[in-house]
């Protein structure tokens, strides 16, 4: 028998500054009620679902941005979400901006199952962009001046009948944040982004050059772990900045399953057979059959390139 998680993948389009969390919150109900209507046991948000893209505003004083940031999930703004999903009996993953007890600032994202309760949660690690205000850009992506990295690794979940794990919009250009969880099994990765229309540094990538990045790299992480991958766009112009959609399920052969052809709110929904992850984990990416760690030290000893190691034989 076939083990099917039917997920929706549930797009927001923009949310301006000054769209309050409730607006948000009920837009996510509202996707959350169809993909119940459509049959999905799964809906899953983007990253830092429930507010504008803020990492794109220099505040000089950091604790501005503060207001961006949730400190308790559920919070009160918050507690509907998850009273709506327990309602439904459907699980759901959405991203957030964690602000702690301690005064940690992550970007961060959880999956929460059918009776509401917080079974995991990530730590965005691949921070893009920049701490401090920098006028060469044509845009800010000050992410690493709001968020510390990740601190809990990639970790993944026994979650509605699969294995499932997380990754948050720039992780999804890293081949290490899918091989991680595919040397623990992964079946579904979940992951949403936010990621602008226009490249800052680059005047002729084009959208389309920028689309075929997104999908490159989900399709690539997909086949080479054998693994589902959904990806989760919020998109459109926020206060007049773009984010693409390319909102897409990538199955475990590398193809795309479906995908999204606009930047509003909407829904992606796809009947995920993970058993269809056996063939790829049996074969071809057979790990324990074909890996060589022994060659792969580099990964984690060296973090940016350096000198070359070929010697003269
Ligand atoms: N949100 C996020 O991680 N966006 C990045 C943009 C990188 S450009 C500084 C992305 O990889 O899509």
């Amino acid at each position: 028998m076939s083990r099917i998680l039917t997920v929706a993948a549930a797009q927001l389009g923009p949310i301006h500054q000054a769209d309050d969390r409730a607006s948000v919150v009920s837009r996510m109900i509202a996707l959350m009620e169809q993909a119940k209507m459509r049959g999905a046991d799964f809906v899953v948000y983007p990253e830092l679902a429930l507010t504008t893209f803020f990492p794109r505003w220099h505040y000089e004083d950091r604790a501005q941005a503060d207001r961006w940031f949730e400190t308790a999930m559920p919070g009160p703004q918050t507690q509907p979400l998850f009273d709506r999903a327990r309602e439904l009996q459907i699980a759901m993953n959405f991203g957030y901006a964690e602000l702690t007890p301690e005064g940690r600032h992550f970007n961060s994202s959880i999956l929460v199952d059918k009776t509401g309760r917080i079974a995991g949660k990530y730590r965005k690690v691949h921070l893009p962009g920049h701490a401090e205000y920098d006028p060469s850009r044509a845009h800010q992506h000050l992410e690493k001046r709001y968020f510390e990295p990740g601190d809990l690794g990639f970790p993944v979940w026994a979650f509605e009948g699969g294995l499932v794990g997380m990754a948050i919009c720039n992780d999804r250009r890293w081949p290490e944040t899918y091989r991680i969880m595919g040397l623990q099994g992964v079946e579904m990765i979940v992951l949403g982004y936010n990621t602008p229309t226009a490249n800052g540094h680059s005047s002729t990538e084009t959208l389309a050059d920028r689309l075929f990045h997104h999908r490159l790299s989900v399709q690539a992480g997909a086949y080479q772990n054998s693994t589902w991958v959904v990806a989760v766009a919020k998109a459109g112009v926020e206060d007049g900045h773009a984010l693409f959609g390319g909102t897409l399920i990538a199955g475990p052969d590398g193809k795309i399953v479906g995908e999204l052809d606009h930047e509003e709110d909407g829904l992606l929904v796809h009947a995920c057979d993970l058993d269809a992850t056996r063939f790829g984990k049996e074969t071809i990416f057979n790990f324990a059959a074909h890996r060589r760690v022994e060659h792969y030290g580099l990964i984690t000893s060296r973090t940016g390139s350096g000198a070359p190691l070929g010697r003269a034989v």
